[in-house]
């Protein structure tokens, strides 16, 4: 690691020294280079989350349509889980059955709509009264301020990709530049300006690549001589499937809006970002004019300006994701921290004719989860084991040897990471999405899924079942609820999703 004034620092940021900068904040801070490494049985923790970020965009996942070289270290120094699943597949859902270790219905955030209760037990809280020192920067998204952090720095709602405003502890600050690397740099600084030598705990999550997908300065023509993949369903015509899928309003073919596509202008451009924005999309925004696309054609044509600009947001995340790793590389913080890299939930990536989340339907209900820590987690390993966003905070106080609150309801991964999957680990999870009526007209749904099976019940306005063999039907094209060859597991998987409502006392929705 190079070692740089704290002038030189922020003027490599862009930052003038007293003006924008996070610094400010810290009090006595250390100069770079002397940021101790936490003791040894109590690793730092760097939580990196993305936000729609599928793990089929993910080359460490397999991807046909990008590579993520700096994600893939990540992998390849630790673990991949390939049956990470969250509870709710929505944004400020996800993000609070992290913190809390609870379900939707006992954490106060059960849709987009809803506020955070800051005043409740959270896993950032009780790493802060254990001497963990706890930062969270980056995208927030709960409605309520931040609470359990020593420090914090976070977009405002959903946040602007160019030249974002942040609200630093409580005060608003706007800042020129693409919005990925400016959470990168705020992380770096607080990374190499911490007040002492306790353990950390630092969440550091990009508002990438959320919708509209806007591209960074320097991934603006990326994939210009390329023809991205389809997914085999592009063309879905849900049969086989109930009114749920049929009804929604997230398909490339209806839903997705020129706003979307990038034909109307980004409000807070430079000059300067504007001409680099319009050198780049002005000529091809031309060509698809004078094309008049139509039909299928329109279609394909739409998945391709959706997916490069989705994936040209992903590189800058592994671009930044590779600053970090470099640094902690660098000063010698990477034997001692656990860094995990997810997402708040997956995304359809055309998949479907679709974009967005929130069915549990494979594509959405899936999360990327790496894993690595070089004390206790073998590099290169992959585990199949369930594991939920409801365990995430039951794991980083394991390994803070902070014991878990009983009314917490995931379970630590620590020993499924380390190799040692417990006999009676979790054969099936528990879904429950809340927010509709609402935007993309996705209906109320629970379910239960192993790992072969999957139960689904639409219960509000429509009240239908689905089952999904997903060992014949990985693309859960053909529901086998009314198949009687599928009874046997259809009695079976209803009991389950019973005893899981039961067991996680989940008394919303309609009774199974
Ligand atoms: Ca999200």
């Amino acid at each position: 690691m190079e070692r740089t004034s704290r002038r030189q620092f922020l003027k490599r940021l862009g930052m003038a020294a007293g003006s924008a900068a996070a610094l400010s904040t810290f009090p006595g801070c250390v100069s770079v280079g002397q940021a101790a490494p936490g003791p040894k049985n109590r690793p730092n923790i760097i939580f990196i989350m993305t936000d729609d970020h599928a793990s089929h965009a993910m080359s460490c996942y397999g991807s046909k349509i990008n590579k993520t070289p700096n994600l893939d270290r990540i992998a390849q120094g630790g673990i991949r889980f390939d049956n990470a699943f969250c509870t709710n597949s929505i944004c400020a859902p996800c993000r609070a059955v992290i913190l809390t270790g609870k379900y939707s219905h006992l954490n106060s955030v059960r849709d987009n709509r809803q506020k955070f209760d800051g005043s409740q037990q959270t896993f950032p809280k009780l790493l802060q009264q254990a001497g963990y020192e706890t930062a969270m920067i980056g995208k927030w998204h709960l409605k309520t301020d931040p609470t359990g952090f020593d420090y914090w720095n976070v977009l405002p709602g959903q946040g602007a990709y160019y030249n974002p405003a942040m609200i630093e502890m409580g005060q608003r600050k706007k800042y020129t530049g693409y919005v990925t690397d400016i959470i990168t740099d705020h992380a770096l600084t607080w990374l190499k300006h911490r007040t002492g030598d306790k353990p950390f705990c630092l969440m550091y999550q990009h508002k990438a690549p959320h919708r509209r997908w806007e591209p960074g300065p320097n991934h603006l023509t990326m994939y210009d001589d390329v023809t991205i993949p389809e997914p085999d369903t592009l063309f879905d015509d849900y049969q086989g499937r109930g009114r749920a899928a049929r009804e929604q309003d997230m398909s490339i073919a209806k839903t997705m809006t020129p706003n979307d596509l990038k034909f109307t202008p980004v409000r807070n451009h430079t000059p300067e970002q504007k001409a680099k924005w319009e050198a780049a999309y002005g000529p091809k925004n031309e060509a698809f004019e004078k094309a008049n696309l139509q039909g299928k054609d329109l279609v394909r044509w739409k998945y391709q300006r959706y997916m490069k600009d989705y994936l040209r947001c992903v590189a800058a995340v592994d671009d930044n994701v590779g600053r970090l790793l470099d640094y902690l590389d660098e000063a010698g913080l990477a034997e001692d921290t656990v860094v995990v890299y997810t997402s708040d939930q997956g995304f359809y990536l055309g998949d479907h004719g679709w974009f967005d989340k929130r069915f549990m339907y494979e594509e959405s209900l899936r999360m990327p989860l790496l894993v690595r820590y070089p004390r206790e987690v073998q590099p290169g390993k992959v585990s199949d084991e369930i594991a939920l966003n409801l365990d995430f905070a039951e794991t980083f106080l394991d390994y803070a040897g902070v014991a878990v609150p009983s009314d917490m309801q995931g379970r630590s991964l620590r020993p499924v990471l380390s190799g040692q999957t417990p006999a009676d680990w979790r054969e099936s999870m528990y879904y429950h999405y809340y927010e509709y009526p609402a935007v993309h007209s996705v209906k109320r749904h629970y379910g239960v899924r192993t790992k072969r099976y999957k139960l689904i019940h639409f219960y509000n306005d429509i009240d239908e079942w689905e089952l999904y063999d997903l060992q014949n039907d990985p693309q859960e094209l053909h529901s086998v609820y009314s198949d009687p060859q599928y009874a046997d597991v259809v009695e079976e998987l209803t009991a389950e999703l019973k005893r899981l409502r039961a067991q996680y006392k989940d008394t919303t929705g309609t009774p199974v």
